[in-house]
């Protein structure tokens, strides 16, 4: 490979591009008719595409130099190794980083264009499936923003999260082929491409230093061509690097099979090569256990690393001695934590190290993220499965294992329970790979995402590797960043905010505090324009719903907002049971001081996920029923809000009054939607749970609806819980049941609910549902009551705004990079 980095240096420094409204203009003709061959009246997502490149060429500069600073021998970096990076849309996104919204606004405007409906042609970067892929995209924006050298390692799937639309009220999926109309915002860089290996076997052999090695041969490979993405800092020149790995055949493959004469054989192997980046996996709370899958985990982590460690001996040399202090590695959740043992693979077989060395580097450069207490996400591989894809992978971790499992015993004499506790590897009928515990061995670091999901890990699941090694655990609260989701998605607020308070919260959002003094009586014009523009929120949320549903929704009556993967452990359930409550004391005449409600609820259902598709069915046929009846008019709507998305979230976090957060007390890691909301001025409902807790401690509870039961109240009613004795005691509880069980919303066949009914009713039910019931029911009519009183709500969504400064994901990144990575921010 050429010595690039070196001949980068030498080029004289890139011109910078002007960007006032003229030059925008003349590069969006030049590239809508001479690059792209189109002319006005054209398709507008042309439109879209030429304006983007246009803006594109206005990162080149920065991005460049970006990356030649982070390259220089001697930086220390950082790796975010994520199999999901759920980015949405780019456009107006480098347009608020570049401070160029008013001059491209005018440029479209010379053409007769709106900017907002070109920002709306662009596709959804949909290549996650919720919080935990959303987490990444927030970080990577807080880490260009902060000016942190890290870079971004990704899959770039040709089919996103599957598109949802509702067909007589169920799910159905449909591929998401971003990609069709090409993307703007990625540059393929095949002079970095990288050789993976897959399959063969593995050879044992003594080298020349007497030393005993292993190597892998008889692979069949594949090649790994990045894709890189540019991720802009606020305002501040620095954009960083997301490098997204796409998989293609290498060209042997094909002439081996073509000289034997099978040209369709070849091409075929092409095609299998090509499947490993071919689709997202939609499941975001269960492993199911598919080859393909753990091929793409392998992928990413051997692909990362290798271009890594090449760039290592381009920059560095050989030596490898300072390579632990240089760089480090996050690993979002196992499931890149396979890479803990191709670290290992790569530095014995390739760099030829000893194992203690190899080890060495490993364990100081290796850091893991928890996002899940549920024990059904906990990913464990089958040995069998590694055995056939990777052998030499294999060999390794059980070489960690034993030598790992020699230390316990050193640590826990004779302790042989624990010993089969901890092992990387648990035996059964079929022997598995632990691949959590795989993370924790190999890592410096082990977070969890709030503050109770950090200690409920050390109390629980990890409770053993705590005791072992108390140090490495920490906590990490999540963040969103507030460039996308207030500066971005609400302007409207955003500029009553600067307005007064100035702008600099959007690069330090702990100044959005000085909010709070605007509560006082002193304030009310303040107050009353706040009132205004989350009317105007509420209206552009109202014209998205009926566009999107059907349903007309007025902005007077309170936007009540629950947007999120469907599970059972979310209990969108209660949300349902609620307003059916509602529904049935409108019926019985019981509206003595009512508020009006509209509520909104999206998401997404894995789609092997029985249970949660009946809940998507569910909530679609009591919404049928409560829309259409005369009795219930403008008391009560209900929407299913189809194909829930980043860009969805850009309007309904904005527009929402209240924000649903109804998790089982221990279930959910943290949440990141909650801090969307908050951050918009919603007030929350919600379970002592995730970062709901921390959100309560920062908002005060006169401004928080605190309901339900705790984890540790939930741990020990689960034991002895009985559903029933809940209905009994609430006629309420017994009212809705009845409704649901005589089939009032069952147009598809009576009983089609049962399901849902038998788990709500059953014992073993682990989201102990109606345990909360009479709690949330209580605590929504205190809501409704606290809506009525139309000062005293706009103070508290004023305080939840001016509370979020803690849930900015450049707290959350300077968390990070003080406790784990500690890299130099050319901010310092
Ligand atoms: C292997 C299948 C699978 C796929 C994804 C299992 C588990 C996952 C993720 C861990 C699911 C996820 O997105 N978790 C969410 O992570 C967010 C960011 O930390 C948290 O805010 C959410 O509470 C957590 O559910």
């Amino acid at each position: 490979m050429m010595n690039d980095y070196l001949a980068l240096c030498m080029l004289p420094q890139m011109e910078r591009l002007p960007s006032d409204s003229k030059s925008l203009e003349d590069d969006f003709q030049r590239y809508l008719v001479h690059h792209l061959g189109r002319f006005q009246g054209c398709n507008p997502y042309f439109l879209y595409e030429a304006i983007s490149l246009t803006i594109r060429d206005r990162v080149m500069s920065n991005w460049r130099d970006t990356w030649v600073r982070h390259t220089k021998k001697g930086t220390r970096r950082g790796y975010y190794l994520s199999l999901e990076f759920l980015i949405g849309r780019s456009l107006g996104n480098h347009l608020l980083n570049l401070d160029i919204l008013n001059e491209t606004d005018k440029a479209m405007h010379s053409y007769a264009l709106r900017l907002e409906e070109l920002l709306d042609q662009e596709h959804d970067a949909g290549l996650g499936n919720g919080g935990l892929g959303r987490l990444a995209a927030c970080f990577m924006d807080s880490c260009a923003t902060l000016q942190l050298p890290v870079l971004g390692y990704g899959i770039r799937y040709e089919y996103g999260m599957f598109r949802q639309h509702i067909e007589n009220g169920e799910q159905i999926e449909s591929p998401d082929h971003w990609l069709r109309d090409g993307n703007p915002w990625e540059l393929e860089r095949p002079e970095y491409t990288q050789r993976i290996h897959f399959g063969g076997r593995t050879e044992h052999f003594i080298d020349n230093q007497g030393i005993g090695r292993g190597r892998w041969v008889g692979t069949e490979d594949v090649l790994a061509i990045p894709y890189d993405v540019p991720i802009s800092g606020y305002q501040n020149d620095t954009v960083n690097t997301l490098r997204l790995w796409k998989a293609t055949a290498t060209d042997e493959f094909n002439l081996e099979e073509f000289n034997a004469g099978s040209y369709t054989e070849s091409v075929a192997a092409k095609n299998s090569a090509e499947h490993i980046t071919m689709v997202l996996y939609p499941n975001d709370s269960s492993e199911n256990g598919k080859e393909l899958r753990l091929r793409q985990q392998y992928f990413l982590a051997s692909a990362s690393l290798q271009d890594i460690i090449a760039r290592w001996d381009q920059v560095e040399g050989s030596d490898y001695s300072n390579f632990a202090a240089q760089n480090v590695f996050q690993l979002n959740d196992t499931h890149p934590s396979v890479a803990v043992a191709e670290l290992m693979r790569i530095l014995l077989d390739e760099k030829r190290m000893e194992w203690d060395e190899a080890w060495d580097i490993t364990s100081k450069t290796m850091a893991y993220t928890n996002h899940t207490l549920l024990p059904e996400a906990l990913e464990k591989w089958p040995v069998s499965i590694f055995e056939k894809l990777m052998p030499r992978i294999l060999e390794i971790i059980y070489e960690i294992n034993a030598r790992f499992l020699h230390d316990v015993s050193f640590h826990w004499p004779a302790d042989v329970e624990r010993q089969q506790r901890m092992s990387i590897i648990e035996e059964g009928e079929q022997k598995l790979v632990r691949m959590a515990y795989l993370a924790i061995v190999g890592s410096f670091s082990v977070n969890g995402v709030a503050a109770i999901h950090s200690e409920l890990l050390k109390q629980g699941l990890f409770h053993d590797f705590y005791e072992m090694w108390p140090e490495k655990f920490n906590n990490k609260t999540n963040g969103v960043t507030p460039r996308r989701w207030m500066a971005h998605a609400n302007p409207e607020m955003s500029r009553l905010i600067s307005e007064n308070i100035g702008t600099d919260w959007i690069a330090d959002l702990s100044k959005i505090e000085m909010l709070k003094s605007f509560t006082t009586k002193k304030h009310r014009k303040f107050q009353k324009a706040w009132y205004i523009a989350k009317q105007l929120n509420k209206q552009r949320l109202a014209e998205l719903v009926m566009q999107e549903c059907g349903v007309q929704f007025d902005i007077n009556a309170m936007f009540d907002v629950q947007v999120k993967r469907i599970h059972e452990y979310k209990r969108q359930l209660l949300n349902v049971l609620h307003v059916i409550h509602l529904y049935n004391r409108i019926k019985r005449g019981d509206t003595e001081s009512w508020t009006n409600r509209c509520i909104l609820i999206g998401g997404k259902a894995a789609p092997g996920y029985y249970m949660a598709k009946l809940i998507i069915k569910l909530v679609n046929a009591v919404a049928d029923v409560v829309n259409n009846d005369p009795d219930v008019g403008d008391k009560l709507k209900l929407v299913f809000f189809p194909n829930y998305r980043v860009s969805s979230m850009e309007i309904i976090a904005p527009g929402a009054d209240l924000s649903e957060q109804t998790s089982t007390a221990g279930k959910e890691a943290s949440g990141t939607g909650n801090m969307k909301f908050m951050m918009n001025g919603a007030v929350t409902i919600g379970t002592y749970d995730g970062a709901n807790i921390e959100i309560l401690e920062a908002v005060g509870d006169d401004n928080f609806f605190l309901f339900g039961l705790k984890e540790d109240e939930i741990e020990d009613l689960r034991q002895h819980y009985h559903p029933q004795t809940y209905i009994d005691s609430d006629s309420d509880l017994q009212a809705v049941l009845q409704l649901l069980e005589c089939g009032h919303f069952s147009d598809c066949s009576v009983g089609c609910f049962d399901p849902i009914i038998q788990s709500l009713k059953n014992r073993n039910d682990p989201w102990m549902t109606l345990a909360d019931f009479r709690s949330y029911v209580d605590t929504q009519e205190k809501v409704s009551i606290a809506y009525q009183n139309r000062e005293r709500w706009i103070n508290m969504s004023i305080m939840n705004c001016a509370s979020s400064g803690f849930f900015s994901t450049d707290r959350t990144m300077e968390e990070y990079n003080r406790d784990i990575w500690k890299l130099e921010t050319s901010r310092d």
